[in-house]
């Protein structure tokens, strides 16, 4: 004992989070990965160091969506991060608006290349020659190719981890159809598995919709989207996107095949496009940590359960002590049996309250206690990471009711950040209200005309409305608003010919939700 004592000594003292996260949002957000042993800060500007603690709960998206893409007939393919200037350039409409994110490589040594070489933004142009060499009959229809790969923009914003990184982690699915229904269809379903993924794994509302016509990707036919909700700074994020391409692409890069039914005649074929990037992660630890350190998800956890012996002083008999160990080593191993991810954490140079920190801090969903007491009866004492709780478990059904906690704390996660995103889409029919609800940290949604110049006009009108000297960046509450999407679920109340436009006064069209946002 005196020998632990005096180890513990030596021990830094385990400092938690000291940046409230409504008083400073932006400290909060980096002590959280930084102490939560998420993340490190790199000397590249714009690159981050992804830990365990957050690869992990990359790792576990990777899985649950690889199996259903796959479900879906899409194969993995991985092709080269470098594009020849004279490929990326074939396809100027697309990089044009892009082309100063695009970072190139210049030299090797000290040798200059002959031909700059672009490291790729997006896999588009490296990847649709090979579409145009390897269709050629309807009978290579569909075509359906993912990569998990990384991608780099070279973005002057100021960067955040996980949200806006120069380097990031993502997959791009590239599909090619016969038909635009099949195309359109799958374009669907993909975004059900985007909301899957931030409803099912991290307990993370999203709004599904449709991007207007100045927010969709050029090249494309039509953008749909998951938006999500940053309730601590009131503002939207963009959470995924699956792009019906249409034949703007096929038509570029001659993806074509004959007709099946009509003889001779050429098809261009119907291609999509999606992404889902790390960008996730940073939604997640966002919503639902808090001021004690990160909130994990069971579903995503990498550690769901940690069991910890508790309640050992020097007065402690060896007999008791030894039972207590043998307790946590059996309630870990009957967790594990019931297929649960759980640790025992039996050093015993760290102090139970100094145990409790470091996995607050690292969001571990669900911790147990196990003391003399618990032992005398028989019980263990469970503690909720997201709540606080605690509850007494009897041994003997600690496999069957733990699984039951973890699911529990799932779906609460998810119902209390959807009862905060929910309050915070406000409907706003007349235009004096939609700068203050935008204050008051909300989306909007507005009976919507639109008007190209209308949305235009909203963004310069929520901006200048806030006047004051801060830059429109980042922190800068000035910022104006931008269409998130339009609903697919769409509220009532749009009768046609008489409802307007509160920003415009034309005829409003249908719901569009609006907001500042990342
Ligand atoms: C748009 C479109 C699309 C496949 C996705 O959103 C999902 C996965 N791609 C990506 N986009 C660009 O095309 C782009 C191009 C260049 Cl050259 C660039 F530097 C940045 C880009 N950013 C986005």
């Amino acid at each position: 004992m005196s020998k632990s004592k005096k180890e513990d000594a030596k021990k830094p003292a385990l400092i938690g989070i000291t940046a409230p996260k409504e008083e400073d949002f932006p400290s909060w957000y980096q002590q959280i990965l930084t102490k939560g042993d998420m993340l490190e800060y790199y000397d590249v500007s714009g690159c981050y160091i992804m830990k365990p603690g957050s690869y992990s709960i990359w790792e576990k998206i990777q899985a649950w969506f690889d199996t259903r893409i796959k479900d879906l007939g899409v194969q993995n393919a991985y092709f080269p991060m470098f594009v020849s200037s004279k490929v990326l350039e074939k396809e100027k409409d697309h990089v044009e608006g892009f082309a100063p994110e695009v970072a190139w490589v210049t030299k090797a040594g000290n040798t200059d290349l002959e031909e700059p070489i672009a490291i790729r933004p997006t896999s588009e142009t490296v990847m649709y020659p090979y579409y145009a060499k390897w269709i050629r009959s309807h009978r290579d229809l569909p075509l359906k190719l993912n990569q998990w790969n990384s991608v780099v923009r070279w973005e002057f914003k100021h960067p955040q981890p996980f949200l806006r990184t120069r380097e990031f982690l993502w997959q791009e699915g590239h599909t090619a159809h016969l038909t635009r229904e099949e195309a359109e269809e799958e374009v669907l379903q993909i975004l059900d598995l985007y909301a899957g993924v931030y409803e099912k794994l991290l307990a993370v509302p999203v709004v599904r919709g449709r991007k207007t016509e100045k927010e969709k990707f050029a090249g494309g036919l039509f953008t749909t989207t998951v938006e999500g909700y940053i309730a601590a700074t009131g503002r939207g994020i963009q959470g995924a996107t699956s792009h019906c391409l249409g034949q703007n692409f096929s038509k570029m890069f001659n993806i074509a095949v004959e007709d099946p039914k009509n003889d001779g005649e050429k098809i261009n074929v119907w291609q999509n496009s999606w992404g889902l990037s790390t960008r996730v992660i940073g939604v997640m630890v966002m919503t639902h940590s808090d001021n004690k350190g990160l909130v994990i998800p069971p579903a995503v956890a990498q550690t769901q359960v940690v069991v910890i012996p508790c309640g050992i002083t020097v007065k402690t008999t060896e007999e008791v002590k030894e039972a207590i160990i043998n307790g946590v080593t059996d309630i870990t191993a009957q967790l594990k049996q019931a297929g649960l991810r759980v640790i025992a954490d039996t050093r015993d140079n760290y102090s139970p309250g100094w145990k409790y920190s470091e996995y607050e801090l690292k969001g571990v969903p669900l911790r147990i206690d196990f003391g003399p007491m618990d032992l005398k009866k028989g019980q263990v004492m469970i503690v909720r990471r997201d709540t606080g709780k605690k509850d007494f478990i009897p041994l003997a059904d600690v496999a069957t009711q733990i699984p039951t906690v973890l699911d529990t704390i799932q779906s609460e996660m998810y119902l209390r950040a959807k009862a905060d995103f929910d309050s915070h889409v406000i409907k706003v029919t007349e235009w004096e209200d939609f700068v203050p609800a935008l204050n008051n940290k909300n989306l909007i949604q507005i009976p919507w005309c639109g008007v190209l110049e209308c949305e235009d006009d909203i963004k310069d009108r929520s901006a200048r409305q806030n006047l004051g000297d801060e830059p429109a960046d980042e922190r800068a509450p000035s910022m104006g608003a931008k269409s998130l999407c339009i609903p697919f679920e769409q509220p009532e109340g749009i009768i046609k010919g008489e409802t307007k436009c509160p920003a415009c006064g034309r005829d409003a069209i249908e719901w569009c939700m609006f907001g500042r946002s990342y």
